[in-house]
């Protein structure tokens, strides 16, 4: 890989060097002029009291070395991914609070503004949860999820709703090794407490309890903001649309939205589109307004409506470099404050909207469910009123990818067999009779301490060619999306034999976009249901599965993989490992974590390393399940998997037979 490159995608290092010989500075600049402290970025400073900080270095510092309170390194290092796990957890789970309370709003009359768009949903996950749904109002249930799903945070005893999702074996492993989580609030809280200073210093209890927290982000604060937001806005089927820099539009107002939360977006999304608001467009000179996203705001909107993408979190500023984005509203996450300076070069206006988060030199335009579209048509005119004074030239890029996403766990199931026979037989038979070697979800963020998403890249066609299925989420989707990977013709173009076939018998892509970070719960319900179909492993370790985070860069990251590894998914993040200085804390997260999970948590900075390690875990794992061993082209019998022609075929029939019920988001793919 070219060590100059800052980006692997062309459009954007198009845009860096056009910035370069203009003297804008981006990320990729303070990158190469902030070098990390070797200290701090192995995990072995520690500055949880002010004795410190302590830096646990020199000779023999793993046995020796101590802080002034006589923490030693392993200590240190592992309450240092503790709060880095309950950080992330923090961030999710906030998201699904809030996405809880709008729940609650639309059910108690509070908001006109939304509706609950997938009833079908609401009652799949009232009947999860215990709650009674035959017979009963729709916003009636929906209370009653919001508040079962609100318990989840402030539980003090007991366990979270969702752990009797997973596989009984996997729920065994965690109540054996008491790593079931409580109340979301109270596992967060519990982990600053023990890493404070004069607390917790075992690291591998340490350690245990960060898993503990892991799995209420996982199976709690993702899994409800993911699931809410199917209920309240749909669930995702596969959908057009198209990725880059060229979505911006020289003759609309460009408006992007920016961050993690569905919420104001969907509102921006059904707002954009109303007469009155379309014709002020018009009177200020424009053609109409573009939409676009980014991050995984932007992945959210894809997911559901098909709105074009500029990228994942290292194309934010460049977005704003077009000189092209006439407004860009942010919520939470993943902003970079850079964005407001470099505006102030451009006529691009930076709007804040979360409660949560403010940036120097944004607009504040507070968001409020209860007034939603109110506050969307003021960001959007606002983005109108800016149109006319765009002035500077940026770099301007036409060109765009097509890309299709959409691929909820739901709609995965239903293209395997149809609306009434939906299940993951074929995926499993596939597996089993050597097809597809394995699945990996491959997620997480893009990094400018790397040739920005190129290690996405790289693996991402490997995997494929040697017939591994890929799920994506988050900037890893941006990633592939933005290279034309998200497409079904690059199943016929790189895609190994095997996997070819199954992609051109099903007609999906050979890497499947599963929505924004958060979403990375339904790769774990789509384990789950693996694990249910029979024929593989009967709980979610040990199956031929790997978790890779490339070019990870955010705290969420890490708590997504401690929750895989907890789960039982062998997980392996690129970069230099953050608790890197400790052998004893690497030793805990994966030797031991995989002996008693089946999952673990590597740092491996190298891609073809990266690769190794997960054939190596693939392989060993169809071993271990007696599996056909993997050899390309060569396969075992297997069940015939319908096309879609022969499924709707399928369909006609059981639509006739069931007249007037329904399945779950039918769609025709
Ligand atoms: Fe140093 Fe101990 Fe204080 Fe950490 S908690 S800063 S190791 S004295
Ligand atoms: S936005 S957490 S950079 S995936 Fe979800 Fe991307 Fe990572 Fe943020």
């Amino acid at each position: 890989m070219d060590k100059a490159i800052k980006s692997a995608n062309e459009a954007a290092e198009r845009i860096i060097e056009w910035g370069e010989e203009h003297q804008f500075e981006t990320c990729f600049e303070r990158a190469e002029r902030l070098k990390p402290c070797p200290i701090g970025e192995t995990g072995a400073c520690c500055k949880h009291c002010h004795m410190g900080p302590c830096r646990l270095v020199g000779k023999n510092a793993e046995e020796e070395a101590r802080g002034v309170c006589g923490a030693s390194l392993p200590t240190v290092a592992a309450r240092n991914m503790v709060r880095m796990i309950a950080a992330g957890t923090a961030a999710h789970s906030d998201h699904a609070r809030d996405m809880a309370m709008i729940l609650l709003a639309v059910a108690e009359g509070e908001t006109k503004d939304f509706q609950i768009k997938d009833v079908k949903k609401l009652y799949r996950v009232a009947d999860i949860l215990g709650i009674e749904f035959e017979g009963r109002a729709v916003n009636d249930v929906a209370r009653d999820v919001a508040l079962k799903f609100l318990e989840d945070f402030g539980r003090q005893k007991g366990e979270l709703n969702y752990v009797k999702r997973a596989p009984r074996k996997t729920q065994e492993r965690w109540r054996r090794w008491g790593i079931v989580p409580r109340g979301i609030d109270r596992e967060v809280v519990e982990a600053m407490h023990r890493t404070s200073i004069g607390v917790d210093h075992d690291p591998d209890h340490l350690l245990t309890h960060g898993l503990r927290v892991a799995l209420a982000d996982g199976w709690g604060g993702c899994m409800i903001s993911t699931d809410i937001s199917d209920i309240l806005f749909g669930t995702p089927q596969p959908v057009r649309a198209e990725g880059s820099f060229g979505i911006f539009k020289e003759d609309e107002v460009n408006l992007v939205v920016h961050g993690h939360e569905p919420s104001l977006a969907e509102m921006i999304v059904d707002v954009v589109n109303e007469p009155e608001i379309v014709e002020y467009a018009k009177s200020k000179g424009a053609k109409g307004i573009n939409l676009g996203g980014m991050c995984c705001t932007a992945n959210e909107v894809l997911m559901r409506h098909g709105i074009p993408t500029a990228g994942g979190f290292t194309n934010q500023e460049l977005g704003i470099m077009t000189g092209l984005v006439d407004l860009i509203t942010v919520d939470v996450q993943c902003i970079m404050p850079a964005i407001t300076e470099l505006s102030k070069r451009f006529h691009t206006k930076v709007v804040t909207t979360s409660e949560k988060a403010m940036i120097p030199g944004a607009v504040h335009i507070e968001y409020d469910e209860h007034r939603a579209k109110e506050v969307a048509r003021k960001i959007v005119r606002m983005a109108i009123d800016n149109f006319p004074n765009r002035k500077v030239t940026g770099s301007h890029i036409t060109q765009t990818y097509p890309l299709i996403g959409g691929f909820s766990h739901e709609y995965i199931e239903y293209m395997q067999g149809g609306r009434w026979r939906g299940s993951f037989r074929p995926l499993n038979d596939a597996i089993m009779a050597g097809r597809i070697r394995g699945v990996v979800g491959l997620a997480g963020c893009d990094n400018p301490r790397f040739p920005s998403t190129g290690v996405h890249r790289f693996l991402a066609t490997e995997l494929i060619k040697n017939d591994v299925l890929i799920v994506s989420t988050g900037c890893g989707s941006a990633a592939c999306g933005l290279a034309g990977y998200l497409t079904p013709e690059m199943a016929l173009e790189h895609a190994g034999p095997g996997l070819r076939e199954v992609c051109e018998a099903i007609g999906i892509p050979p890497i499947l976009h599963v929505g924004a970070c958060v979403d990375n719960s339904r790769i774990l319900t789509i384990a789950t249901a693996m694990a249910h179909e029979g024929g593989l492993s009967d709980e979610i370790g040990n199956m031929p599965a790997v978790g890779i985070a490339p070019e990870w860069m955010s705290e969420k990251a890490i708590a997504i993989g401690a929750y895989f590894a907890a789960s039982g998914v062998p997980v392996i993040f690129g970069g230099t490992s953050p608790v890197g200085a400790s052998k004893e804390v690497t030793r805990i997260m994966t030797e031991v974590w995989f002996e008693r999970f089946r999952g673990a948590l590597h740092f491996e900075p190298d891609p073809e390393k990266i690769l190794a390690m997960t054939y190596d875990y693939i392989d060993k794992a169809r071993e271990r399940l007696k599996l056909r061993k993997y050899e390309p082209g060569k396969f075992g019998a297997e069940r015939v998997l319908m096309d879609m022609a022969a499924r709707r075929k399928l369909e006609k029939v059981a639509n006739t037979a069931h007249a007037g019920l329904g399945g779950i988001n039918e769609s025709e793919g």
